[in-house]
């Protein structure tokens, strides 16, 4: 058993040591995160040289991949399902050129396009590019698509957008909770709400039924079609720290299902 917790241990610190070496290599000029860890890059189009695809997620922008012609694809196959809003990419282009970026998303073995063709003026310095919106969700990969009006493709560096906004400028409050002033709720009634997100992350809160029925109200609503995108609802028993409140705020396009398991105390 000792031994056992050891292993655990050197596991845990091995995977610290990583991610921490991962984070503090980041490409620093470029937004979003490094794709996942054990993401694999997958071309038909070919590399020059010793460009090869995966010299587009090193982390280093000093390293890419050359296709070696006017139009190439690369696949990005990540080792699980991954949220992201943008794709960022470095470019490079030698001579001048207009290039054109397309990005496509893999959901359930389909290849859709997530985003409008994106185009711009490359001239012989490596360039990172404003950040292409995608359509949001959760992809098991992405492909971009490119193609240039005079110079072999050219990819240093790609990052991915995957920080869930929560849409602060229109926050749904709950209705706060007025202990000791008067009771519509009969007394001691509890609901254990249990919220799994799209990304099979589930939440759990210990709330009171007013709470819930706050919450259900807005789900329904919004489902309607109508009200904010986001519902905050209170943690409690997490006020730990120097928190006066904590708050758990729920997208309403991030929810796939949730229960309630109403108790009485
Ligand atoms: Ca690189």
């Amino acid at each position: 058993m000792k031994q056992l917790s050891r292993i655990y241990l050197l596991l845990l610190l091995l995977f610290l040591s990583v991610t921490s070496s991962v984070h503090a290599a980041e490409a620093t000029e470029m937004q979003g995160s490094s794709v996942p860890t054990g993401t694999i890059t997958i071309t038909s189009d070919g590399s020059y040289n010793n460009k090869t695809p995966e010299k587009t997620i090193d982390q280093d922008l000093t390293t890419d991949w050359n296709a070696g012609k006017y139009n190439a694809s690369l696949e990005l196959r990540f080792p699980q399902s991954t949220y992201l809003n943008f794709v960022q990419l470095a470019v490079f282009a030698h001579p001048q050129a207009t290039n054109t970026y397309t990005i496509f998303g893999l959901k359930n073995g389909n290849w859709t396009a997530i985003s409008s063709p994106t185009s711009l003026s490359l001239s012989n310095k490596v360039t990172v590019m404003d950040p292409i919106l995608v359509t949001e969700g959760v992809y098991d990969g992405i492909r971009i698509d490119a193609k240039s009006s005079a110079s072999w493709i050219s990819i240093f560096e790609i990052t991915i957008g995957t920080q869930e906004k929560p849409g602060q400028p229109d926050i749904e409050e709950p209705t706060p909770e007025e202990p000791g002033h008067g009771n519509p709720e009969p007394s001691g009634n509890r609901a254990i709400l249990v919220v799994t997100m799209t990304t099979g992350l589930e939440k759990e809160f210990d709330l009171s039924m007013k709470e819930v029925n706050g919450f259900i109200d807005w789900y329904e609503a919004k489902q309607a079609g109508s009200g904010k995108a986001s519902y905050a609802i209170n943690k409690h028993d997490n006020n730990k720290g120097p928190f006066s409140s904590r708050k758990d705020y729920m997208l309403f396009d991030r929810i796939l299902t949730f229960e309630v398991s109403e108790y009485s105390k």
